[in-house]
């Protein structure tokens, strides 16, 4: 269980606020983890229960953050948009991401949030990102123009800065990537790139949760990672987050990556040979 009195003192205050919900959030989270390995054997099965634990998750998280930034709106998965009195400023938030993998007590699995600003009727950005797994307890963040960072408590707790991989030999590198899922058009597309990246890299990793898998770009796990068809929640923050660590974030689909969910990430020197074998 994190120990939330951890001193943090060397983080913004908003960068505090946001990793505090995110790590309140978590214990709701890890106590009902825990289970969903009894459930597993029962006829109902735990879909419902997990359901519930998610709409929770949300909640403590949603309360934190309102009580700490009285009048921002939010945008999440589970809530939906809720429009607080303040309109330039908003949390987009994914109490679980990797719900298939917490159903199935695979222990794989984060909460996302990021922090949407808009100035002076500027185009809104990204500001703060925290993506969180409470298994590892590994506490990826990013503010905008200061770097991104993992904090996983080992180290005397200190905060590490994320780097992406320097590999620009796309046979030696190693991709992550999410399947549509079940109804969504695009399974005949997914193989064809599939097929196309397997057979001239060093492998496809397809772990289940894309907030993740963004932040295990950042920090240079993985040497790139695409995706279609994601919600805003998946993505907010790990968007920043890679972005922050040095990558180039960019849309599949053209238009803004947010909007349409159509996500690819690398680095300058691997993103023209995955684009080549994605799009
Ligand atoms: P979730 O776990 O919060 O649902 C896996 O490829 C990624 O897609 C996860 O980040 C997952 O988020 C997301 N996703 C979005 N819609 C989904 C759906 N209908 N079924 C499964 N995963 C979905
Ligand atoms: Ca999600």
């Amino acid at each position: 269980m994190p120990d939330l009195s951890e001193t943090t003192s060397h983080l913004s205050p908003l960068m505090r606020v946001m990793q505090f919900a995110a790590r309140k959030g978590s214990r709701n989270l890890l106590r009902d983890f825990g289970e969903v390995e009894h459930l597993q054997v029962s006829r109902k099965g735990p879909a419902d229960f997990v359901s519930r634990a998610d709409k929770k998750a949300e909640e403590v998280i949603i309360e934190n953050l309102g009580r700490d930034r009285p009048g921002y709106s939010f945008l999440a998965e589970e809530s939906g948009e809720i429009t607080g009195s303040d309109k330039t400023h908003r949390f987009i938030i994914d109490p679980l991401d990797g719900t298939t993998n917490f159903l199935h007590g695979i222990p794989h699995f984060a909460i996302s949030i990021a922090l949407e600003r808009e100035i002076d009727g500027n185009p809104k950005e990204l500001v703060a990102g925290v993506i969180y797994n409470p298994i590892t307890d590994e506490m990826f963040f990013a503010e905008k123009g200061k770097g991104a960072y993992l904090n996983d408590g080992t180290r005397g707790g200190a905060d590490r800065r994320l780097r992406p991989s320097k590999r620009d030999i796309f046979q030696d590198s190693l991709f992550a990537t999410g399947i549509p899922f079940l109804g969504r058009p695009g399974h005949a597309k997914f193989l064809k790139e599939l097929h196309q990246v397997m057979g001239h890299s060093s492998g496809v990793r397809r772990m289940g949760s894309a907030a993740l898998d963004l932040a295990w770009t950042a920090a240079g796990r993985y040497d790139g990672f695409w995706e279609r068809g994601l919600a805003t929640w998946d993505i907010a923050a790990g968007i920043l987050i890679a972005q922050e660590a040095g990558l180039i974030v960019e849309s599949l689909s053209g238009g803004d990556v947010l909007d349409t969910g159509d996500i690819i990430v690398a680095n300058e020197a691997l993103m023209p040979q995955l684009k080549q074998r994605v799009e």
